[in-house]
């Protein structure tokens, strides 16, 4: 018999490079299904988290950060976030509480775009107003609550800190209200639509991030270029391209005597194990290609363009 009060809908996460719109979508799945650094633009595409419970089934999509941007893959990056305000019945805007304490002049810059693409919306929305734990006094916020009440006075405001997992439950709750009535779109043990091909290759990416600095991780691609099971050995072996626009960067993703790539390589197995709950073989190569990100046809192998 089909529940008839059962919810199911999708949610939308919106708003600036490293507001935590990542890090909230692990939190709300209780499983890694996205990756997290501290550097702002580590997303590049959409990505979807599928949270079911008993009466409900929330279908978040993660999107990269809104920024003004430069070249083609930043536009596609761009057009992932239009795509998936598009597709939602619940929009979820994430923002750096801590950040527009401490300047206030920022939310107007980094607001503005999504600011005028929701005026007219009538779509529920929740404003995550994340990082709460940054400040000890939270009527510092009172100010900036005001405002965005002002931008957007329909939608409800959420202080929340995704890394703490704080205040989580009841934004489940809160968005449970907000979805409409329907069957569940997925089963219920999916967690997410990215192919686990493309999870390895985006944990590699988060390591990239972590280990090198400057322009360095934003001029990097990763293809996962093969893809066996060893059923005897209950082992799956993984051949990973790193892509990267100049020579420069090949040799220092490599490192000196081969240790950067080395430690790359052993933190993104570890990650990769863990996805798989098995043994993995991970092998990682480098190849220059320069103007990677402005080549149509790389970035839609990449599954960096729609087709
Ligand atoms: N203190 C604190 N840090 C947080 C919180 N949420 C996220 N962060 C940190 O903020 C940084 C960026 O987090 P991400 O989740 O990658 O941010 P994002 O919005 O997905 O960033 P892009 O994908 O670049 O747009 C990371 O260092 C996180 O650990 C929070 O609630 N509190
Ligand atoms: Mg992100």
């Amino acid at each position: 018999m089909s529940d008839t009060n059962f919810r199911c809908g999708r949610v939308a996460i919106l708003g600036p490079p490293n507001a935590g719109k990542s890090t909230l979508l692990n939190a709300l799945l209780g499983q890694k299904v996205t990756i997290v650094t501290p550097r702002p633009q580590t997303t590049r595409n959409q990505i979807v988290g599928i949270r079911t419970d008993a009466q409900s089934q929330m279908v978040f999509m993660d999107t990269p950060g809104l920024t003004q941007v430069r070249g083609r893959l930043s536009k596609t990056m761009i057009q992932a976030v239009w795509q998936s305000l598009g597709q939602a019945d619940v929009i979820l805007p994430v923002l750096d509480a801590h950040l527009y304490i401490l300047h206030p002049e920022f939310l107007e810059r980094d607001m503005t775009p999504l600011a005028n693409a929701l005026a007219e919306d009538a779509r529920p929305m929740i404003v995550a107003v994340n990082k709460v734990d940054l400040f000890a006094d939270k009527s510092r916020m009172l100010p900036l609550l005001t405002r965005l009440h002002d931008m957007w006075p329909k939608a409800e405001m959420f202080p929340l800190s995704a890394l703490l997992k704080d205040g989580l439950p009841a934004l489940v709750e809160l968005i449970r209200t907000q979805l409409p009535l329907g069957a569940a779109a997925f089963p219920e043990d999916q967690i997410s639509t990215a192919p686990l091909r493309f999870m390895a290759a985006e944990i590699i990416r988060e390591k990239l991030f972590l280990h090198l600095r400057q322009e360095v991780p934003y001029s990097v691609a990763v293809n996962v270029e093969s893809w066996e099971v060893d059923e005897k050995r209950a082992l799956t072996i993984i051949h990973a391209v790193i892509y990267v626009a100049r020579p420069m960067h090949k040799a220092m993703i490599i490192g000196r005597a081969g240790a950067t790539i080395k430690q790359i390589g052993m933190e993104a197995r570890k990650d990769i194990q863990e996805l798989l709950e098995g043994k993995a073989h991970l092998e990682l190569w480098v190849k220059v290609r320069e103007r990677w990100f402005d080549d149509v046809g790389f970035l839609r192998e990449m599954g960096l363009m729609p087709e």
